[in-house]
């Protein structure tokens, strides 16, 4: 569907309306109201592989991949049948399962950093309970998070947030408290001696400092050379301790993450997504003296009903068994194509925009959020679904191939042409 032919049976709308009626904004996600490109989300009914299918039989090469976590595409074979097998064992226990054990010896097998590690539910309670973990340890009160780091909805770090919370404009979201707020320093993304100079003023209580090694909520932004290991060094001199937000980059950007890509070993790690297979979880850890303060064996205490849910150690587990180096191979494969496609139509047709990529993240750069918004309805009506945002990633998933690549290329120039 490269020419715009978007079915409208009225089936999709029919349930917005109802939608509306019920959520805030028509929706259970802000970042999913398409309030940044105007118009009217679409209701999905199924997907498979790389592709979507809305409630009016439209068809959709997919590059939100649920924000991250269907990095195998979707209802991949070995996900679904061990969802299913756990499934008929019963979906939830409130007791150690056998699942969670496995799902965590992949995941520290992968990540070295982690010693210990807590099952949680979303990746805003991985990151939470992280940094009550790092107070906890350092009896310090502040954290620093960086400009346009997203790190979920919890108070303290919905200050000068990026995602949703930053397309709104508030360097502070409502309702959460000035007190609150003060506990969270803030400093440019990129920026070493910003650092430097917060850790000085703030010497001896900042409990940690929270980073998306690679920035992927104000839109793809890697760290600059020698940033990660900058954080490191001054972090460690001030001995605050250094937390990876791997959300998004945990298996996506390399099986061990960022920190096996940049080569940097943090002292919390937070994961969610892609080790949830599509199900809701999250997970902190890292070292294990820093870990022996979580409740019970410590004083920090933090808890969940649906914490190791066998259904979501099932989904993870199949997804991070099915993530060989082939499918590496394949992802950066389709993204290096992807990107130098787009940049040959940027370039080609002089478009003002520029592509940025590490891996099977990626997003087009448009020089106003106007400009964006008509290219991605551009996409959406050539049946290309982006991530409604110009602040968001777009996700590329293994199961995207040549003909995912001959679409969404044809697609683009025209895109591009039309949004100029
Ligand atoms: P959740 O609570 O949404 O599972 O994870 C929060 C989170 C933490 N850290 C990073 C780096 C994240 O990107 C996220 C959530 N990502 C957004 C999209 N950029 C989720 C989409 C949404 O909010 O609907």
């Amino acid at each position: 569907m490269t020419e715009a032919t978007a079915i409208r049976t009225g089936r999709s709308d029919e349930l917005m309306a109802r939608a509306a009626r019920l959520f805030p904004g028509a929706v259970n996600s802000p970042v999913r109201a398409f309030r940044s490109v105007g118009g009217t989300p679409r209701v999905i009914e199924r997907a498979a592989g790389a592709r979507l299918w809305d409630m009016d039989g439209n068809e959709y090469i997919d590059y939100v991949g649920s924000w991250g976590p269907m990095i195998l595409g979707h209802a991949h074979p070995d996900v679904i049948a061990s969802l299913q097998q756990a499934a008929a064992r019963g979906t939830s226990y409130g007791t150690p399962n056998p699942l969670e054990v496995e799902l965590a010896e992949e995941i520290v097998a992968a990540m070295p950093s982690i010693e210990r590690l807590r099952f949680v539910n979303s990746g805003t309670e991985a990151a939470m309970s992280a940094l009550r973990v790092a107070r906890g340890f350092t009896g310090r009160p502040k954290i620093i998070k960086l400009a346009g780091g997203y790190h979920g909805h919890a108070d303290g770090l919905l200050v000068r947030a990026g995602s949703g919370a930053g397309g709104i404009g508030r360097p502070t979201s409502a309702g959460v408290t000035e007190a609150t707020a003060a506990d969270t320093l803030v400093a440019p993304y990129n920026d070493l001696d910003a650092v430097a100079r917060l850790l000085d003023e703030h010497r001896g209580k900042v409990a940690a400092l929270i980073v998306e090694p690679v920035a992927a909520n104000v839109g793809v932004v890697p760290p600059a050379d020698g940033y990660l290991a900058g954080l490191r060094r001054l972090t460690a001199d001030a001995e605050t301790l250094l937390v990876f937000d791997e959300v998004i980059t945990g298996f996506r950007v390399a099986r061990g993450g960022a920190q096996a890509l940049f080569g940097v070993r943090p002292d919390l790690t937070v994961l969610g997504k892609i080790i949830g297979g599509g199900l809701p979880v999250g997970v902190y850890g890292g070292r294990a003296d820093v870990m022996a303060v979580v409740a019970p064996d410590g004083p920090v205490y933090q808890a969940g009903t649906l914490s190791g849910n066998p259904l979501a150690m099932a989904a993870g587990l199949a997804t991070l068994r099915a993530l060989t180096d082939e499918a590496y191979e394949a992802l950066e494969k389709y993204g290096a194509e992807l990107e130098e496609g787009l940049s040959e139509h940027v370039e080609g047709l002089r478009v003002t925009a520029r592509v940025a990529r590490v891996g099977s993240l990626m997003t087009v750069f448009f020089d106003d959020d106007a400009r964006f918004a008509r290219f991605f309805h551009n996409m959406l009506d050539r049946g290309v679904m982006l991530p409604p945002s110009q602040q968001e990633a777009w996700f590329i998933s293994a199961a995207h191939g040549e003909s995912e690549l001959e679409q969404t290329l044809a697609a683009s120039r025209q895109a591009f042409e039309e949004s100029r």
